[in-house]
């Protein structure tokens, strides 16, 4: 049910989505309950901010987001955050790239903790979390150790201001300089201008094409090995780019170095099928990164 919340409520949640400070935060949660309407439509956001602001002022004073205060074990490859404004379709998001089932609302802030999901891509597995949109301190604190962040803009409202406001919240948590990827949501609806990647989590319009730019964001390559006579063995193993054939090796097992001879590569460069040593680094025959795939067979 939609809260029909006036201007001088939207002002007060700016600030509490900007606030850098325990204490900032306090007086904006005041002002956003203060100015919120009071009808049975706002009852659960209501219930929402006193719960926070009690939190809040439980907490000690000092820089909200200056600590991580949790970390959502990371599992799989890597661990990329889904952060945007409430109702952008960060829930529906993770439902339509995972398969599972989280609760999606048309109502604000239906997701209030980190909702965690496996996406497979190509034999890999890559750990999608949901930012819950409060932007509460713990939850937050989850980019800080995260490898990417897909920020989802909700192409249904204004996305240079919803562009503009993250870009701020991030550097403001020094985090500027972290992975990123731009998306723009409900492109069913309308089409944005946006040099961002378009998608429609709901009628899954450029879900693939997201997989791929995730997974190249992340600057990871996978790495199948075989041990001779045998198919290659899945899942492979990932690592980051410019990894060499020892650092293949080091992952497959300490003892392969110590009698270690040659390995031998496949993919679709002209060297395939070639004897390495272990200061080859993969990225050489690997020119496309994706979608070849190199075997080892030592
Ligand atoms: N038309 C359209 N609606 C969408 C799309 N993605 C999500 N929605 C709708 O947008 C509303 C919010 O979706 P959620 O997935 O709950 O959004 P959220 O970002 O997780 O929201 P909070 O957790 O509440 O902050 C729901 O009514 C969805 O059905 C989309 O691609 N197109
Ligand atoms: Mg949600």
């Amino acid at each position: 049910m939609p809260i029909n919340a006036g201007p001088t409520y939207f002002v007060a949640e700016k600030k509490f989505l900007e606030a850098r400070t325990r204490e900032e935060k306090i007086a904006a949660l005041e002002e956003m309950i203060r100015t919120i309407p009071k009808h049975k439509g706002s009852e659960k956001q209501l219930a929402l901010l006193r719960k926070r602001l009690a939190n809040l002022r439980k907490q000690k004073s000092g820089r909200a987001t200056a600590r991580p205060k949790f970390i959502i074990r990371k599992t799989g490859s890597a661990q990329v955050c889904i952060l945007g404004m409430t109702k952008s379709g960060k829930s529906s998001l993770l439902n339509v790239l995972t398969g599972v089932n989280v609760e999606v609302g048309d109502y604000p802030y239906t997701t209030k903790e980190p909702n965690v999901a496996m996406m497979n891509f190509g034999d890999v597995q890559i750990q999608l979390v949901e930012i819950p949109a409060m932007f509460d301190p713990e939850s937050m604190s989850i980019l800080y150790t995260c490898d990417e962040i897909l920020v989802l803009l909700d192409g249904s409202e204004d996305v240079d201001r919803q562009e503009k406001e993250i870009k701020k919240m991030l550097s403001g948590m020094r985090l500027s300089n972290k992975k990123m990827l731009f998306v723009v949501n409900k492109s069913d609806l309308e089409e944005s201008k946006s040099k961002y990647l378009q998608i429609s989590a709901k009628v899954k319009i450029g879900l693939e094409e997201l997989k791929e730019r995730i997974w190249s964001g992340l600057g990871l390559i996978r790495v199948y090995t075989k041990p001779p006579g045998k198919p290659k063995i899945i899942p492979p193993i990932t690592l980051p780019m410019r990894s060499t054939v020892r650092d293949v090796a080091e992952n497959v097992h300490k003892d392969f170095l110590k009698d270690f001879k040659f390995a031998r590569i496949f993919n679709n460069s002209r060297f395939s099928g070639s004897h390495v040593g272990l200061h080859l680094l993969i990225f050489h025959f690997h020119p496309l990164l994706f979608p070849s795939i190199p075997f080892f067979y030592i």
